[in-house]
């Protein structure tokens, strides 16, 4: 009897959850483009790519645990291209996981398609073009970050009080002025970045004494070892995913796709730098500094004249912090993030 009452408790309980996450779910219709542009990396270089809405990283998308999204992408570019939504379960709905020739035919220049999914996974998710992978994320820009916001986030993350999305990504000089090459597994990847930008092209992240930064670390392209002075970092999700406990470290492990979301508290004020501790990855064409490096700026710490960016043009939503600090949801793009059209297109 005792089991009959805990199995009825269990049915009604799962029954409210469901009800609850429907009768919340919104329904979101979003159109993307993929252009072919200049992307300014470097203080003198420069890449072509084809960038979902004209820039890189790609839109911003976010929305909550139960979402409906309905994506449809026109392809402004001359090669075939598609958006794989990497992590999405896809329950039987199999047709929309992006990958030509086994979900759907590639999208042709000039055609769009359009993409029909529940966000059914949570947390740091992500999508990419599935044609010829290694030139079009590769070296080509074609990614962006999807974050589900859960229904019911984990106390640690409910202390949060800055977000942060950090994409790391490398890039080849040789080809990057040439569509159609590059992706060749010996090439040399000389140029790395933090969302589409080498240092000092990178910003600060801005915190104050007692802030709890979430950082949302994607090892878009390229192997990383993040690595913050100063703090020790909460590993509290992988691939989204929350762990079941909480890891502290100092270095921060990735292999290329996977995604680490760290909550660091911000108690010790001062100016650190954040960098991916893989050496060469802090050039810029073996010219040091450069590459995937950020500082953490406290606020209550003055300028000296002599700091690296002690003039710097300041953009806050560098990170998508001022996004991620609304309730707002939808596709979010930042004319920071904006290539250059070539004469041609004009
Ligand atoms: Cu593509």
């Amino acid at each position: 009897m005792k089991q009959l009452v805990k199995i009825i408790q269990f049915f009604t309980i799962t029954l409210a959850v469901l009800g609850f996450s429907i009768a919340n779910a919104e329904s979101y219709k979003f159109n993307m483009t993929v252009e072919e542009v200049t992307l300014e990396i470097a203080p003198g270089f420069s890449s072509k790519v084809w960038a979902y809405d004209g820039q890189v990283p790609g839109p911003l998308i976010r929305v909550k645990e139960g979402d409906e999204i309905e994506l449809t992408l026109t392809n402004n570019s001359t090669l075939n291209h598609t958006i794989h939504w990497h992590g999405f379960y896809m329950t039987n709905n199999w047709q929309a996981d992006g990958v030509p020739d086994v979900t759907q035919k590639a999208i042709e220049p000039g055609d769009s398609y359009t993409y029909k999914f529940v966000a059914e996974k949570t947390g740091s998710l992500w999508y990419h073009c599935h044609v010829n992978v290694a030139e079009h994320v590769g070296t080509r820009g074609m990614w962006g970050a999807f974050i589900v916001d859960p229904l019911e986030p984990t106390p640690l993350e409910k202390t949060v009080t800055k977000d942060a999305v950090l994409m790391f990504s490398g890039w080849n000089p040789d080809v990057a002025n040439v569509y159609g090459e590059g992706g060749n597994p010996t090439e040399p990847i000389s140029f790395f970045s933090i969302n589409g930008k080498s240092f000092p092209n990178t910003q600060p992240l801005r915190v104050k004494l007692g802030d709890v930064l979430r950082l949302r670390l994607y090892a878009t392209t390229i192997a990383v070892a993040f690595h913050l002075h100063g703090h020790d970092v909460i590993v509290t999700h992988k691939d989204g995913l929350p762990l079941a406990e909480p890891m502290t470290v100092d270095v921060v492990p990735m292999q290329p796709g996977e995604r680490y979301d760290v909550i660091v508290k911000m108690n010790n004020p001062g100016r650190w730098i954040a960098h991916d501790h893989i050496e060469h990855h802090t050039t810029n064409n073996g010219k040091m500094p450069g590459g995937a490096i950020t500082i953490i700026e406290y606020e209550s710490i003055p300028s000296d004249d002599w700091y690296a960016w002690a003039d710097k043009d300041y953009d806050p939503n560098f990170f998508w912090s001022e996004t991620l600090a609304t309730e707002q949801h939808g596709l979010f793009r930042h004319d920071a993030f904006a290539g250059t059209f070539e004469d041609f297109r004009r």
